[in-house]
């Protein structure tokens, strides 16, 4: 792939190993599982496969906390599955992005060993290591440097009894944060990177990465709850982000022999950073991903369920459309190993099923930007109905859980956030067919299995041309095929609709129109058609409507794509 703007007509797939395919029946899924499945992303036609974390890691955030930058754990395999994986994508057209997670490391990597060992070990300054507020003693209920909270419940600073210093975990206390005003953290983490590159990988997946720099002065949050403060704002795009992410361009990215792809995950973004950090000019990343979106269900905090307002998620996925439509670049999705399953969240799990996941595929894949599927997507699989909390294993829901109930939140409610919004939803096992397990290990999976999958596995879907998954293929063609579906002017109609979600793409003399009904009942969108009534149905998720959809008038559900030159 030479091409340097290949990318902007492609679609990335992400697989969580752990989830995805197990060939050796203990239970967790690991790469040689992966190889065996590539016929099912070459079915899907998908260009890129995003691979989250299989490195070296105690597994405490499901190896998003990692011990060894430079190798594989022995539960996902070897490093030379790993270059049998290249191969085996470049060999199919498909490239591989890495999960890079710089943000912090395990508190078992070696850096953060030495680190904590003394004092004035060559690697003290590689983490955020503070002593105890002033005037108060270490491990003084209050006498951590700051009073913020961390992303996975309880205070941002451990103590080590050994030193009497804190050091700082925006997530897990075994997931210390790496002190990136440290130039040789830097290029530690450049090598690093670099050596993957040499071994043939074609991007990166960079976690939080706007978290990298942060406000030096350490200064406390504002508290909304509880006794804990909000150290986002000190934390999130801090003073030297540009800086960091144009130097790691320079140092890594630019001058290699091929274009690497980078999608920064950026929790706090706005549509005017985004722009900063995805215009081409500055060669910082090519996409970010934004999060706004994924709060149009809740409240202050993820666990604050509102009910999903389609009006509020037009407005912001318009606006990032809007935002980025000159310079820079969007990257769109529903799903990933973080987020509940969208047909369950957005769409209708039960009686539309199938239908529904459609329609959530058709309006995301015809925006403008890079489109990501999260293994399981393309077949419309669901939430879990987990039962108890121990049915749950996701180190944010146990906290999180523990927590509130600790500080007299009523369980039931507490288990009913984690049901609908707890990360295992996304991290059951793949369902590949109705055998026991789904077909993903031969032995105990690491979590259960959807009992759905007897109906919803790869293996019914691939046999069904009406099938979710083949909707999806049809939607990676149109965007490989059709020009105006990667790169066409994007305008949003209808934006105070409840129901309709429609918009327009133009791109030369060809206009495409886009109506979807987000309700199970009939619905005429309320626009004057009058230009469409001759245009060309490119796509449409239902077979033999009774009405014809270029009157506006849509069934329960229902997505079209239509096309007028
Ligand atoms: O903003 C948040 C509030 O809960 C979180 O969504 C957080 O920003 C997000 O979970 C960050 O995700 C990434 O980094 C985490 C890891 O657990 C996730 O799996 C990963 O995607 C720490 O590495």
């Amino acid at each position: 792939r030479t091409d340097e703007d290949w990318w902007r007509t492609a679609v990335v797939y992400q697989v969580y190993p752990r989830s995805f395919a197990d060939s050796d029946g203990d239970g967790i899924g690991d790469l040689r599982g992966l190889i065996g499945r590539l016929d099912h992303l070459e079915l899907l036609g998908v260009d890129v496969v995003w691979l989250s974390p299989i490195y070296p890691s105690p597994q405490d955030d499901a190896g998003y906390d990692i011990s060894d930058y430079q190798d594989v754990d022995p539960a996902f395999g070897t490093l030379d599955d790993l270059d049998e994986l290249v191969a085996a994508l470049h060999e199919r057209g498909m490239g591989l992005m890495m999960d890079l997670v710089v943000n912090h490391t395990s508190d078992e990597h070696p850096w953060f060993v030495a680190s904590r060992s003394s004092l004035d070990d060559p690697k003290r300054d590689w983490y955020w290591w503070r002593p105890p507020r002033a005037g108060m003693a270490a491990g003084d209920p209050g006498a951590e440097p700051t009073n913020w909270e961390s992303f996975f419940s309880g205070s941002t600073w451990e103590l080590d009894a050994a030193s009497g210093e804190y050091y700082l975990h925006l997530f897990s206390r075994k997931q210390p944060d790496l002190n990136w005003e440290n130039p040789e953290v830097r290029e530690a983490v450049y090598a690093m990177m670099r050596w993957w590159l040499d071994r043939g990988v074609d991007g990166f997946r960079m976690d939080v990465i706007n978290l990298i720099s942060k406000d030096t002065s350490l200064p406390d949050g504002i508290v909304h709850a509880g006794v804990l403060g909000d150290g986002t704002p000190h934390v999130m795009n801090g003073p030297r982000i540009h800086e960091f992410l144009a130097e790691m361009h320079r140092e890594v990215l630019a001058g290699r022999d091929r274009k690497v792809l980078t999608v920064g995950e950026m929790p706090g973004v706005t549509v005017e950073e985004a722009l900063l950090f995805t215009d081409p000019i500055r060669a910082e990343v090519d996409m970010v991903f934004t999060f706004e979106h994924m709060g149009v269900d809740h409240a202050r905090t993820k666990w604050d369920l509102l009910p999903f307002d389609l009006v509020a998620l037009k407005t912001v996925l318009g606006r990032w459309q809007t935002g980025l439509a000159d310079v820079g670049w969007n990257s769109l999705y529903w799903n990933n190993h973080d987020q509940p399953r969208a047909v369950s969240r957005f769409g209708d799990d039960g009686q539309w099923r199938e239908r529904s996941a459609k329609l959530l595929g058709t309006v995301l894949h015809l925006h403008r930007g890079t489109p990501y599927v999260y293994q399981g997507e393309e077949l419309g699989m669901t939430n879990h109905p987990f039962g108890g909390i121990e049915d749950f294993q996701d180190i944010e829901s146990l906290n999180h859980h523990e927590q509130a109930v600790g500080l007299g939140a009523d369980p039931d409610d507490v288990l009913a956030s984690l049901r609908s919004r707890g990360r295992d939803n996304a991290r059951t096992p793949m369902q590949w067919d109705a055998s026991p397990h789904g077909g993903f290990t031969t032995g105990r999976p690491w979590l259960a299995v959807n009992p759905n999958h007897v109906e919803v596995n790869a293996e019914a879907a691939t046999t069904d041309e009406d099938s979710v998954l083949h909707h999806y293929r049809r939607l990676v063609r149109l965007r490989h095929e059709v020009p105006v579906v990667a790169l066409g002017d994007f305008t949003m109609l209808l934006p105070q609709d409840e129901r309709v979600y429609a918009f327009t793409r133009a791109l030369d003399d060809e206009e495409l129109l886009v109506l979807a009904n987000f309700g199970a009942d009939p619905i005429r969108a309320d626009l004057d058609l009058t230009g469409w009534s001759e245009a060309e149905v490119l796509l449409d998720n239902v077979r033999g409507g009774s009405d014809d959809p270029r009157t506006g008038r849509l069934e329960p559900w229902q997505a079209v794509v239509l096309r007028r030159t």
